[in-house]
């Protein structure tokens, strides 16, 4: 019995009763493998197990297997390629990625990047390029640890994508241009490097979550009969360390759940993170078996490269795996750091048996005795298995050395993360232990090195990548434009409302059941939700286009009689993500992409409680926008006083505000039905046909009111963000006297409040004799953005005619402003400082509570009381009113002046 793991089994200590008897078992099992082989043992064993299980016995298997490989040494698949030209090939991509590290930093130390784990990955990922990772239009999906970026541009030197320029730019995109070369982004950012990035991976955990959706939407996307991609798969090269952020982990069930057979991950466990050890006490590697084991995916350990295999076949009393069996991670860093002859006195000295393996050894044959993550041959039998695995997700557990072949410079070294600089004598001393063919002076010049083009490890190098189709990483964005239908087609009724009361939230609901109608759009609609499609009245939209469930509806729902039945099917369209946040927006970032990843686009719609959104996922809608995803977010029962009874927690006063920090993200806090077609007529042109890298987020009310049909010539405005609603010209009777003749107030507001804003203009008007116009700002963050650009522009063309914004030109003259949202004061004095008149912001900062809406509103100090006060008050300050106007209004309107404000309450 020459197999470790069973090796490790008979050396388990065991607390037996009954030595004798146990011998008697195991040497039946051993006879049953020898006669009859594994599969008979592994039925004899689930037999065994369904008996031991009974309650009475009370058995559990025990979650972990021994710290070896998964795949034995019988099993491994024959090495197709040349196994010394790509280990040169290899050690080529450490030398590039370490010296455009290394250079950018002695050039100017503050640029950063690391070494260390592209040293640990890069067996790793030249397998896959070598072997696994396809390109082309139809190419796999591949999530690159972000910090091993350099060893992608390594490789993208040799293929002669990125030149040795580009190399030298590393981390210098902004001198790069100035010198007229492309540069090369810190992480994978598909942002910065359109034609390179797929998918950005910068923040741990983002690129694990996304892996997930992404293999799940090519499911969606063949299961509805659109594309077909089950040629395609995903892989994801991630960190140890970074398995401890919560998204790496959400969705380990769902990729299992849907028995994703097209996803596998490479963790490298190179057994550190930043700091220090990932689990010094532990093994990690132990920790993500059980894990990922439970979560129902195929685990395969790839522990020990090919020269322990003979230390294996030898080791008959399993002396190896029982030393294992006890060492921890911290104690494995400190053996990756340490020479042969520590190694030797340390690991193999420990026991007599082990000493007796090693006697055959030198300390140099010691100290290069490879973990299973930096062999070749053994990658490739794992990556193969991978593949070969039908069913369930993979994930293959590497072990590895961070900083590996760094030496005395950084191999699993506390520091190594962060090391950047190395000495002469580490890089002499690094180009000895590649075996790389560069002069003394070369390497301490860190001098980039690519084979010239007739080499045998160029010319294997493109064989390898046109075999597998074409070269990677790639980003594509050729998908073919998509036509929208008229806006009169699915939205004429909010266009002409003409008092109808309906919420803007079932207004669009009604807009999306049109659109999904659409002959030609409606396939490519891809509704989304959280466990909340009751909660926003979609429910209809279950029958309609049912739920997409990739094995169907296996059992009779119980509502199966009525119209709005639960209906999940293979081909249905909503994606009903549960409870996670998370996962929706994967989910929608994954349609959102879908027309640069498949080449073919998609409309994406996911509707959510605004809170949970940008404050909750905001890094993830932050790598979605990095990815240049298009599509819609919706952020319901916006607003932090239209949810009355949910309080604190709930109540969103911040989103748009966010929101409008992301760069190609145009946020939207329409009041009316008519204003909300109008952009999504606007934002589905600019996405779908244009095809413009935008998303839009625009916020939806769940509070029902009279909708008045969209004023005509307005829809320009609408989508630059103002435009102006009513006028009110009070005649001057004596019964609204305090307002003197030139007494004039611009009232500005959005979203849910516009209505307490239009209130108060009437109030002031006959009330107070005031002129007043009423402003709709369907997005302070758009007329900011167009403000910015214009006085930026202003600013550098002095002896240009001065251009002048959309909001100055709507604001503009010395008209005192109010602007009152539903939103913290911030999101409207986004305008302030290109309003020339006095600007007063009326908001909701502070923490929600839970009341009635008018409660709230006063509260918050934004109902129309509070904005009369606040116009009488400006106008008061340019002598436009009589002084005791604001007092008479408090009086008047019972306004409370001894409460703290409610921020501070
Ligand atoms: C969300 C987030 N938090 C922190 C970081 C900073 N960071 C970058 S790499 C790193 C350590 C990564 O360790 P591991 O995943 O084990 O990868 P290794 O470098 O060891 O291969 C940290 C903390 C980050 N990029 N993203």
């Amino acid at each position: 019995m020459s197999d470790p793991s069973i090796q490790s089994q008979l050396a388990a200590p065991l607390i037996d009763s009954d030595p004798t008897e146990t011998g008697e078992w195991r040497e039946s099992l051993a006879s049953v493998l020898r006669a009859a082989g594994p599969q008979r043992v592994r039925e004899l064993m689930d037999v065994l197990a369904g008996i031991a299980q009974s309650p009475e016995i009370g058995w559990h298997p025990a979650r972990g297997t021994p710290y070896v490989n998964t795949i034995p040494v019988a099993q491994q698949p024959a090495f197709p390629g040349d196994l010394a030209t790509e280990e040169r090939l290899a050690s080529l991509m450490r030398w590039n990625a370490l010296a455009m590290v290394a250079r950018a930093n002695k050039a100017y130390g503050e640029l950063g990047g690391h070494i260390a784990s592209y040293a640990s990955a890069a067996d790793l990922f030249e397998v896959g390029f070598n072997h696994f990772f396809r390109g082309g239009a139809q190419g796999d999906l591949v999530f690159y640890q972000p910090h091993s970026a350099p060893g992608v541009y390594a490789r993208a030197f040799l293929e002669g994508r990125l030149t040795e320029d580009d190399l030298a730019h590393y981390r210098q995109e902004i001198t790069a241009r100035q010198h007229g070369v492309r540069g090369l982004s810190s992480y994978p950012h598909p942002w910065l490097m359109p034609d390179f990035w797929q998918f950005p991976t910068g923040s741990m955990g983002i690129g694990p979550i996304s892996s997930i959706y992404q293999a799940r939407f090519m499911r969606y996307l063949k299961h509805r009969g659109l594309f077909d991609t089950s040629a395609r798969r995903v892989w994801g090269v991630f960190g140890d360390g970074e398995m401890d952020e919560p998204e790496s982990m959400s969705a380990l069930t769902l990729a299992a759940r849907e028995k994703l057979d097209n996803l596998t991950w490479v963790v490298n466990c190179n057994l550190q993170r930043l700091d220090g050890p990932v689990r010094g006490n532990g093994r990690i590697i132990d920790e993500l078996e059980a894990l990922f084991a439970g979560a129902g995916w195929r685990v395969i350990k790839l522990v020990w490269g090919s020269d322990w295999d003979g230390l294996f076949a030898r080791d008959t009393e399993g002396a190896l795996a029982r030393a294992f069996s006890q060492t921890v991670d911290g104690q494995f860093q400190t053996f990756a750091a340490k020479d042969g002859r520590y190694n030797r006195e340390h690991f193999f000295g420990q026991d007599p048996a082990l000493a007796a393996l090693a006697q055959g050894l030198t300390d140099e044959q010691i100290d290069r005795l490879k973990r299973g993550g930096h062999d070749l041959v053994k990658i490739h039998a794992a990556y193969h298995a991978a593949m070969e695995t039908t069913g369930r997700p993979t994930v293959i557990l590497a072990q590895t050395k961070k900083g590996y072949g760094m030496g005395e410079a950084g191999q699993g070294r506390m520091t190594t993360h962060q090391q950047k600089k190395l000495e002469r004598d580490d890089l002499i001393a690094f180009r000895d232990r590649f075996k790389l063919p560069l002069g003394d002076e070369q390497a301490a010049s860190l001098s980039f090195y690519r084979p010239s083009d007739d080499s045998p490890e160029m010319r294997y190098l493109h064989a390898r990548r046109s075999a597998l189709g074409g070269m990677a990483p790639i980003r594509r964005s050729n998908a073919a434009p998509v036509p929208v239908p008229p806006l009169s087609r699915y939205g004429e009724f909010a266009l002409r409302a003409e008092g109808k009361e309906m919420s803007t939230t079932m207004a669009f609901v009604r807009m999306l059941t049109g659109l999904l109608k659409d002959p030609g759009l409606g396939p490519r609609v891809v509704p989304i939700v959280a466990d909340e499609a009751r909660t926003f009245g979609m429910a209809n939209l279950f029958k309609q286009v049912g739920i997409y469930s990739f094995n169907g509806q296996a059992y009779e729902p119980e509502d199966i009689g009525s119209v709005l039945s639960y209906r999940e099917a293979t081909d249905g369209q909503i994606l009903e993500e549960g409870i996670s946040e998370a996962g929706a927006i994967s989910s929608w970032a994954s349609a959102a992409t879908s027309y640069s990843v498949h080449g073919q686009a998609m409309l994406p719609f996911y509707i959510y409680y605004s809170m949970f959104g940008f404050q909750r996922v905001g890094d993830l809608i932050w790598a979605a926008a990095d990815q240049r995803s298009r599509g819609f977010l919706l952020g319901a029962t916006a607003g932090r006083t239209t949810l009355g009874g949910e309080g604190l927690q709930h109540q969103d006063g911040s989103s748009l505000l966010q929101a409008s920090t992301v760069p190609n993200c145009r946020a939207y806090d329409p009041c009316f039905a008519g204003e909300f077609a109008v952009i999504l007529d606007h934002g589905m042109r600019q996405m779908l046909e244009r095809q413009e890298d935008v998303f839009y987020y625009v916020t939806l009310m769940n509070e029902n009111y009279a909708q008045p049909s969209l004023p005509a010539g307005v829809e320009d405005d609408v989508i630059k963000g103002l435009y102006r609603y009513a006028s009110h010209t009070p005649d001057k009777t004596p019964s609204n006297p305090k307002g003197k003749a030139s007494a004039k107030v611009r009232l500005v507001g959005s979203g849910a409040i516009l209505r307490e804003v239009i209130a108060a203009s009437e109030l002031l008007a006959t009330d107070w004799g005031i002129e007043v116009e009423v402003w709709s700002a369907t997005s302070f963050s758009e007329l900011a953005r167009d403000a910015r650009e214009i006085e930026r522009f202003n600013r550098l063309h002095p002896n240009d005619e001065a251009r002048v914004s959309h909001v100055q030109r709507c604001l503009a003259g010395a008209t005192p402003v109010v602007a009152a949202t539903d939103y913290v004061r911030a999101w409207p004095q986004l305008i302030a400082s290109y309003v020339d008149a006095p600007f007063t912001a009326l908001g909701t900062d502070g923490f929600g509570r839970s009341d009635t809406r008018a409660a709230l509103r006063r509260f918050f100090e934004i109902d129309r009381h509070h904005v009369v006060l606040a116009a009488l008050t400006a106008l008061r300050a340019q002598g436009l009113v009589e002084a005791s106007a604001c007092a008479e209004a408090i009086a008047r309107y019972e306004l409370s002046v001894n409460d703290s404000a409610a921020w501070l309450a």
